[in-house]
């Protein structure tokens, strides 16, 4: 993935962003898939911080950001824990817990990058554009906001985590995936200037085509890329371990090659794999693809 051979595994059991309880179990089930062991056949250093301490709190039925005090504590200390990995040489890889943890990811490994004088880029790989403000919001689920308060908008105190804004410059910000996406997130999307590439253009062009343009936008004069994977981007019929499930997404070998080319570029600088929900799954069968994805991300080759 990376040119660095250590990475740092780090679980967040977080599902306060969410409308189904139950991704907080992600990063156990990944882990029973035997992540660490995977890595470590690739020749990696792993260290698994274990998971983050979530605030325990009645989930808020309404809102605007729905518990969004809980989720801003835990995204601090998930950016610290990701400067730190990134400071010391490691590729930090975020273990999920519903997918508004890549606030706290993100911003952490673009404040390492900006203390040497870089940027990074960032590759959202998801079934929906996460680029809600709580103003446009129909749900509140602080999980479709993420990219909004990577990108400036949003809740301040989510957009300047880490203390500047925005995380990520919009030219370096590629979605992948994309097939179902709210009104207002599509005037957002518009507005942000962000690279767009939806499952029209998959099926058009092809996942490895796709994949390479992705990677040069999301490189381009920048140190290199964060990739914030959201499992259901993957078709349901091979991830249905999810909260949020989409029929028409990638398929088995879309979803590895992408991570494959990911590895192969050797630009990526951390990786978030988000929204596995054991308690919608089927015989751990997201978790297992989960983790292998990380694999292939981190150079798992065919042969
Ligand atoms: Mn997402």
């Amino acid at each position: 993935m990376t040119k660095t051979r250590h990475a740092t595994v780090i679980g967040v059991p977080l599902d306060y962003g969410a409308s189904k309880r139950g991704a907080s179990g992600g990063p156990a089930a990944v882990r029973r898939a035997n992540l660490v062991e995977l890595l470590e056949a690739l020749g990696l250093d792993v260290s698994d911080a274990g998971d983050l301490p979530v605030p325990k709190v009645a989930p808020a039925a309404k809102g605007k950001l729905k518990n969004g005090a809980a989720i801003l504590k835990v995204c601090r200390e998930l950016e610290s824990q990701c400067y730190e990995a990134v400071a010391n040489g490691s590729t930090p890889i975020t273990l999920g817990g519903d997918h508004s943890l890549a606030v706290g990811s993100v911003s952490g490994v673009a404040r390492a990058f900006r203390d040497k004088g870089r940027k990074v880029g960032l590759i959202w790989v998801d079934a929906h554009a996460d680029i809600n403000t709580p103003e446009t919001s129909p749900t509140g689920n602080v999980h479709g906001m993420p990219l909004a308060h990577l990108l400036g908008m949003g809740h301040k105190d989510f957009a300047r985590l880490g203390g500047f804004s925005p995380k990520v410059d919009p030219r370096n910000v590629v979605l992948v995936g994309i097939r179902d996406v709210d009104r207002a997130e599509a005037v957002n999307i518009r507005k942000s200037g962000i690279r767009v590439f939806s499952m029209q253009e998959i099926d058009r062009y092809g996942m490895g085509v796709v994949t390479e343009q992705a990677i040069d936008m999301a490189s381009d004069g920048t140190a290199g890329f964060h990739v914030s994977f959201d499992i259901d981007c993957v078709d349901p019929g091979n991830a249905p371990g999810t909260g949020t499930i989409k029929r028409g997404g990638l398929t088995y070998r879309e979803s590895h090659l992408f991570m494959e080319l990911a590895a192969d570029s050797e630009r990526a600088l951390g990786l978030d794999l988000a929204e596995v929900n054991p308690l919608e799954d089927t015989q751990n069968a997201t978790a297992v693809l989960a983790a292998e994805l990380i694999a292939s991300a981190m150079g798992k080759n065919i042969y």
